[in-house]
């Protein structure tokens, strides 16, 4: 059985849940406390960020190398376009969405988020083990500094994310016009990563008044100003249609 090392709020994470689900192989999960995971990860791998799975004794790290190495291990249902070029092409999208949506949107987020200690609590502790409230009541303050200079969050940095971000989302819209897939004609790694990077954003399933209670207010103002673009809407469909567990 595979175990997936994770924080249950992080998008690489849901990266790799989606992955292992539209694969149909089950797994279980241990969700990890943030800065308490260093623990644990610095056991596992060389770097600390989670997804890693182990898989019989065999440790992967990171969303993008789990996928390979599932698609290599696990061939059926592969999301790695069978097409050499194609499959280039793939890859080149989803390290785009990685950096350009899956990072720029975290540190976008992170900086009115933090801040708000119930805000980020609210998702910090998702998932998280019966002790992580007692003990983030008295750690959060260090996590949160340790969190800030780690993604070196501050206003430049967010401001020039978001604008990263929203370049980005333009280059959606633009390739997905009259596209239902961003490589070839079928789902691929392409789509499930631009998607599932997306999802806590577009947050497909959630209802609008739960998002407006755990969203900082200029995330909700902007995910409000791009509910009815190509992105957000293509978002929900792929989740409608390829995210159920097999
Ligand atoms: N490129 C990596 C990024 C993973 C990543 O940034 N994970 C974050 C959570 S969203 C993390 O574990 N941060 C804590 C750390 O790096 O120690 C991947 O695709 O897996």
């Amino acid at each position: 059985m595979i175990t997936l090392y994770q924080f249950k709020f992080s998008h690489f994470c849901e990266k790799t849940r989606w992955n292992l689900d539209y694969k149909g192989l089950p797994f279980s999960v241990r969700n990890l406390l943030p800065g308490l995971h260093l623990k644990v990860t610095g056991k596992l791998a060389p770097q600390s960020s989670v997804p890693i799975i182990v898989d019989n004794g065999q440790i992967v790290q990171g969303s993008a190398q789990i996928l390979n190495y599932l698609d290599e291990q696990y061939p059926e249902y592969p999301l790695t376009p069978g097409d050499p070029a194609l499959a280039e092409e793939a890859r080149a999208w989803e390290r785009f969405v990685d950096e350009e949506i899956g990072s720029t949107l975290r540190l976008w987020f992170y900086y009115y988020a933090l801040p708000d200690r119930k805000c980020a609590l609210n998702f910090l502790l998702d998932g998280a083990p019966w002790y992580g409230r007692p003990l983030f009541a008295v750690i959060y303050p260090k996590v949160r500094a340790k969190m800030i200079d780690f993604m070196g969050i501050n206003a430049e940095t967010a401001a020039a994310a978001k604008e990263r971000f929203e370049t980005a989302l333009d280059r959606l819209d633009e390739v997905l016009a009259g596209k239902r897939f961003l490589v070839g004609d079928q789902f691929s790694r392409a789509d499930l990563a631009a998607c599932a990077l997306l999802s806590p954003y577009c947050a497909p399933g959630r209802s609008n008044r739960e998002i407006d209670s755990v969203f900082p207010g200029p995330v909700r103002e902007l995910r409000e100003a791009h509910r009815e673009r190509p992105f957000f809407k293509w978002v929900n469909a792929m989740y409608g249609e390829y995210r159920n567990p097999r």
